[in-house]
Parts: C-alpha cells; structure tokens; sequence
C-alpha cells in the first residue's frame, strides 16, 4: 500500500514540473502595436563605452584573443583609471537629438563584465570605491543616461552582453582563455549561478531606472545563437525564464534576437545591410567609424563619409529596417569630433528627409532601382534619389503613371512632371538636385501596387550569392 502512494505521488510530482515548465515554450514577443512604434523611431544612436575605451582598441576581443595573461589582467583592472570627468549623458543626447535619433542603446555591460551602473552583483563596476568616477556627485553613469536622453524624448535602451570574461563561471563561452567545453552538463550547478548572476543584473537595468523601451543583448548562451532555436533543454528553460521575467517586468519591452531563442522581436544584422532582408522586423547595427570594433579606436581611426552614412539610412529603411549608429566615446567622455561632425550631417539631411524614413516599410518592389531608393507609407512613395540625373534627365518606376495621383520634390514641394513610360511611368527631373546624393520625392498614388517584392537569392545572413 505504502508503495503505491509513493508511486502515485511521484508521478503526480513529475507530472507537476512538467507543467511548470512546458517542453515546447510559445514564443514570448513584444506586442505588435509596440513593433510598429520601434519601427516609427526607425533611427537609434549605439554607444560603446567604458572602462576598456581606454585601450583605443577598437575590438574589445582583443581581451582574450591578443592580451598577454599580465596586459589581460591589467585591463580587468582598467576601471581603477576610469575617470571620464567631461561625460555629459545632456550633451550627447542632444547630439542624438540633433541627428534625428530616436532611440538609444547604451552599453551596460559588455564582454569585459565591466558595469557602467550600480549593480549589487559585482565589483566590478563604475560605483566601485576604487574607480575615481565612484567619487563624483553621480557615478551612476547609465542612471544619468537614461535621465538625460528621456528629457530628449529619445527612447531608453540597454545593452547587456550574456558573455562575462570576468565572471568565475564565464568559462561556458568558447572566446574565454579558460573555456571549458560543455559546461552545462559538466557544470550544472555552476551554469545555474550564472543564469542566476546573468537574471539578477537583467533585473536590476529593467527595475532600477524606470521603464527601459529595449533590451539588447548580445552574443548568446551554450547553444543558443543569433534567432536559432536552442535545442539544449536546460538552456532553453532558462532563456525562456529569463525572457519572462523580462516582459512580466515590462510587457512593452523590445528584445533583440541574440542568445533569446525563438523570443527575440528583431534580427540584428552588424556592419553591414542585408541584400535580401529578414522578412520581418530587423535593425542593422553599424559603426561611424570604419570596421575594427565598436570601440574608441584613438585619434587615428578612420570614419565613414556622411554622404556613405545618409544612404546607408535610406537603404536600410527601403529594405523594412531600422538603423542603429554606433558611437565609441572616448574614455574622457566626449564623442569624437569626427562623431560629433557625422551626427551633426545626418541629422540636417534628416531634417529635410526623415519623412521618408521614420515610420515607413520596405520597397513594394523588393530590390532596389540603380537611381536610389523607395520607401513607402501606405498611398505615399518616397522616392529617395541618389543619382540625380543631368539636363532634364528622368528616372523610371514601375507603376503605372495612371496611379501616380501627384509628385512633389520633399523639401520645396515643387511639382515634379511624369508620365506613362512603357507598363510603368518616368518623372523628369529638372534642376538641381535638392540633397545631392540623396534627394528625396513624394508620390501619393492610388489603387493597389501589383507587384511581388523581388529579392536577390542570398545566403542566412541576407547576403546575395554571387
Ligand atoms: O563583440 C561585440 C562587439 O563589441 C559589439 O558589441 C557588437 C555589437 O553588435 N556585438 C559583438 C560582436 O558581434
């Protein structure tokens, strides 16, 4: 008799956690409204910075990839010099502003476990007694962040890395000196302290500085990649929990797709624009300054064009994306002039221009003309010309001209001639060029735009084949 109650009781337990926790997890998102207004805000700013932007190494990588064990130790002890005593979170929000920049992503915590907040988890932070910042009126870094780019009316994102070099149980990830291989299963009670470590601080940014719009992790967990679905049970569970502890926190919380399984809301394609992008919501995350990491890259580093930077914007959007722009501050807390100059040229073509990119949808017609590019807002094309053509040229668009209602240069209003060319129309540009480089025209039109967007066969990453 007593054996059978144990039975059932046992299967009744068993039967319980099963409950609990569901072996096929339902994917946990942001609301749909919510998606549309991140695709409103369309333009965000990155920041990269802290502690290790003392280096003027660009690649944060180089902790574990170039550093000898003594230059490795060093730089974990990077924050006993950090002193940015010209941060200003008013002026850079302004800058953002300025730019046309709707959104923020500030780095919390990146790969170095270094954190730009007060955290009760670590010492390893800027409020540590040791960092001569801790002395001043208000080291809380991302807490006068967050202040300053809401008086903005900028949205407030965090990023947080789930890889920590510094954390004793940091050794799951293969970048680490001291990887240990299959660390879950070898480890798991080890692997459960730093879930736990990981889930405390993510509280911590989601409770202590109001409502954050977006989450942004980066790289992932044991198994878990960039929107791959985690096959490992034990991860899955706690990538599950920590997603929902997150949207119970905040049910408007925005979550990126790194190291979030099948719960992320945007993929998130770095350094480069996809030819043939995800089919649903995506941001490209880019760098002012030229390839070589995040980071402050010293006096000597090399930036983009702002003319490059412009159509980067526009071709993002033609594809359906939003734009994060990354900044990396250098470690007296001022943007780089040559930042500050990109931001500022932006942002004047996105006064004139940013109709046709904030809150606008991919080309109807998928891949983009060799003139420039098209975004769309419901009856409303924008046509966003990089190539003006010379002497009254014209461009081609493959709508029928009968549906065209109107054309209009953006910026003067000035009436723009069309007509029917073939099955689709052509409008002659007269003048000059009203943005050269990237001149936008609005057409309002009508009736129903019959075509199938045509994109290039690519590879996963939305790169075309060759
Ligand atoms: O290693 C980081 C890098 O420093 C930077 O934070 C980027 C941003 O997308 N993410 C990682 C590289 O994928």
């Amino acid at each position: 008799m007593r054996i059978s109650i144990c039975l059932m009781f046992a299967l009744c337990l068993c039967a319980a956690v099963r409950a609990a926790a569901p072996a096929d997890y339902a994917p946990l998102k942001a609301p749909e409204a919510r998606m549309q207004e991140w695709n409103e805000w369309k333009f965000g700013l990155f920041i990269h910075w802290g502690a290790w932007s003392q280096s003027a190494r660009g690649r944060i990588w180089d902790i574990m990839r170039e550093l000898t064990p003594s230059e490795r130790a060093a730089a974990f002890d990077y924050y006993k010099t950090f002193n940015p005593l010209q941060y200003d979170p008013a002026e850079w929000a302004r800058a953002a502003k300025d730019a046309g920049m709707r959104y923020v992503v500030f780095v919390t915590k990146h790969h170095d476990g270094f954190c730009n907040y007060d955290t009760r988890e670590t010492d390893l932070k800027i409020t540590n007694p040791q960092c001569p910042y801790s002395q001043t009126p208000h080291p809380d870094v991302t807490a006068e962040l967050v202040k300053a780019f809401r008086a903005e009316g900028i949205k407030v994102g965090l990023y947080f890395s789930h890889i920590d070099w510094h954390h004793p149980d940091g050794v799951w990830n293969n970048s680490h000196v001291d990887y240990v291989p299959d660390f879950v299963e070898k480890h798991p009670e080890r692997w459960a302290n730093f879930v736990r470590f990981e889930t405390n601080q993510v509280r911590e940014l989601l409770t202590q500085y109001g409502e954050i719009d977006i989450l942004w992790f980066d790289i992932s967990w044991p198994f878990a990649g960039y929107s791959k679905v985690v096959e490992n049970p034990i991860v899955r569970r706690d990538i599950f929990e920590l997603v929902k502890m997150a949207r119970e926190i905040n049910p408007n919380i925005i979550i990126n797709n790194r190291g979030t399984d099948i719960h992320g809301d945007f993929e998130t394609p770095e350094q480069y624009i996809p030819d043939a992008p995800p089919q649903g919501w995506w941001e490209t995350n880019m760098t002012i300054s030229n390839a070589g990491g995040f980071w402050y890259k010293g006096p000597e580093a090399e930036y983009k064009p702002i003319a490059e930077l412009i159509q980067k914007t526009a071709d993002i959007a033609a594809k359906g994306g939003n734009f994060l722009l990354n900044v990396g501050p250098q470690p007296d807390g001022r943007f780089t002039p040559q930042e500050i100059e990109a931001l500022r040229g932006v942002g004047e073509w996105m006064k004139r221009n940013g109709e046709a990119i904030y809150g606008t949808f991919r080309s109807p017609w998928g891949a983009p003309p060799d003139w420039g590019r098209i975004t769309r807002k419901g009856d409303t094309l924008y046509l966003i010309v990089f190539d003006w053509p010379e002497n009254q040229g014209e461009i081609a668009l493959p709508l029928p001209a009968k549906q065209i209602k109107s054309a209009r240069l953006l910026v003067s209003g000035a009436a723009v001639e069309f007509g029917p060319k073939q099955e689709g129309a052509a409008l002659r540009l007269a003048g000059p060029a009203p943005d050269p480089g990237a001149s936008t025209i609005v057409l309002e039109i009508e009736g129903e735009i019959d075509a199938e967007a045509q994109w290039p066969e690519a590879d996963d990453r939305g790169r075309a084949k060759k």
